[in-house]
């Protein structure tokens, strides 16, 4: 952003309105200890009767950056790979929970549920099993669900009790289970889940499945079928590995059909690929994807919530399987959040405060700064404002003052960092007497709370150094 040279660039003349107690002269105090922050995904919602949650891994547990968004944004978590046959019955009747344990300890650690991945399927499925003679398979399934919806049940809201049994014309996937048990093996895994879990609810889950089509027809086939047998089934899982500018048309009458037949309907791991780089019309393109999902799920009050499958682009399965695609997620490598992280948080009833309005100005000897407004958090009648106040110039400030204008009836009452003085709409914050030099390219900060009736838009800011 250019900068009008040698002078501030005034805010526009604002009508004189007196604003009740907002003027505070010279007013510099310490920062509330108990930062108002937004609404997350998780809390959105669930305000609306769902839930948003991400998939995880064991090797991203150590990361902090990671682990600081995975355990405070979403309410639910799905363990991504460590709940697989291969990693909890390595061997026959020799079972492992220690990784997958790791991830339901940080989900009850963070008041998050948990959805189980997967009990019976045919990948990440160790050798052993397929060398299984047939008369014995169905016992060893058995005893593998029981042991493993058993060791987690409580603790596991939701199971996957099959994935993926369906190929893409609707036939059944000939997978080791398939062959040796035949068509009753799917009915036999829910009823084995059933009684070693009697309170998770019990999924079929697959990719693919997201729009009508031959395989989301079997799957609807089936699942009538089920419930006119009674065999415990509760939900099905739409995974929804989706495709930039791809989300079915027919998505939210397909959930709608499942609901219809008396099931829960879950998205249970979004992720909407791109060929990468990323650029602004593709971030647009997801986002108003991610949005149509959302909205979609939202739609039909059996769709009980979203799981992305994993969250971040730097820790997705993407890059590895589709060369040259990725950036699926709705944030980016370093945890910034993505336009489709707002389109989500919007869709789910969000207000988006989280902006960045800047104008320039240059000051004396050099100097000019940018000022940079978020809004922290906003709640009824109220919210915290933020300004970040950037050296643009190549000399150190001496001083910066930034201005704007609560166009909106909005107060600041309180201002820590900054000493505030305000004239009827008009805002005008100094540095403190300690935070006025800023060397070139540093920032300093301060923050506010205020109160907001109605609209909190983000007002456009001018910033000028002395
Ligand atoms: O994300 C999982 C990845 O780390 C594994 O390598 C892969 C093995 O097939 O499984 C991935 O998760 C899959 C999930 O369990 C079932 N639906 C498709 C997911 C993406 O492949």
């Amino acid at each position: 952003m250019s900068a009008p040279a040698g002078r501030a660039r005034r805010v526009l003349a604002a009508t004189a309105v007196a604003v009740a107690g907002t003027l505070a002269v010279g007013m510099a105090v310490a920062a509330p200890s108990a930062a108002q922050a937004g609404p997350t995904l998780g809390q959105l919602a669930a305000a609306k009767g769902r839930y948003f949650g991400s998939a995880t891994d064991n090797p991203t547990l150590n990361n902090s950056a990671y682990t600081a968004v995975l355990g405070s944004e979403f309410g639910q978590i799905t363990v991504g790979n460590t709940q697989k046959w291969m990693y909890v019955e390595p061997s026959r009747g020799r079972f492992d929970y220690s990784q997958a344990d790791q991830i339901v300890a940080f989900a009850q650690a963070h008041n998050q549920t948990v959805r189980g991945h997967t009990l019976v399927w045919h990948n990440q499925l160790p050798s052993w099993v397929n060398d299984v003679p047939a008369g014995e398979l169905l016992g060893v399934m058995r005893n593998h669900i029981a042991n493993v919806a058993g060791h987690y049940k409580g603790k596991v809201v939701h199971w996957d009790v099959v994935n993926e049994a369906f190929e893409e014309n609707g036939a059944r996937r000939q997978s080791v289970f398939q062959q040796k048990l035949g068509d009753g093996y799917i009915a036999e895994a829910f009823k084995a889940a059933r009684a070693a879990d009697p309170n998770a609810k019990l999924y079929y889950n697959d990719y693919n499945v997201e729009g009508i089509n031959a395989k989301s027809d079997a799957m609807y086939n089936m699942v009538k079928s089920f419930k006119q047998q009674g065999i415990p089934i509760d939900g099905v899982g739409l995974q929804a590995h989706l495709v930039l500018g791809q989300v079915p048309s027919t998505l939210q009458q397909n959930i709608q059909r499942f609901a219809d037949l008396g099931v829960d309907v879950a998205i249970t791991e979004l992720d909407i690929r791109m060929r990468t780089p990323r650029d602004a019309a593709k971030d647009a393109q997801q986002a108003a994807d991610y949005r149509a999902v959302t909205n979609a799920c939202l739609a039909v009050t059996r769709c009980v919530g979203i799981t992305v499958w994993d969250f971040s682009d730097g820790h997705s399965w993407i890059p590895s399987v589709f060369p040259g695609e990725g950036a699926a997620l709705i944030y980016d490598e370093d945890f910034a959040k993505k336009p489709s992280y707002w389109a989500v948080y919007e869709a789910l009833g969000g207000t988006r405060t989280t902006t960045t309005t800047t104008t320039t100005t240059s000051g004396n000897n050099g100097s000019g700064c940018t000022a940079t407004y978020r809004v922290v958090g906003q709640w009824n009648g109220g919210y915290q404002g933020e300004v970040t106040v950037r050296n643009t110039g190549s000399t150190a400030t001496t001083g910066w003052t930034v201005k704007w204008t609560l166009a909106q009836g909005q107060t600041v009452n309180s201002l820590w960092n900054g000493t505030v003085t305000t004239n009827g709409q008009e805002v005008t914050v100094r540095n403190a007497n300690y935070n006025g030099a800023v060397a070139p390219n540093g920032t300093t900060t301060f923050g506010f709370t205020g109160s907001s009736a109605g609209a909190n838009p983000i007002p456009a800011l001018t910033c000028a150094t002395s």
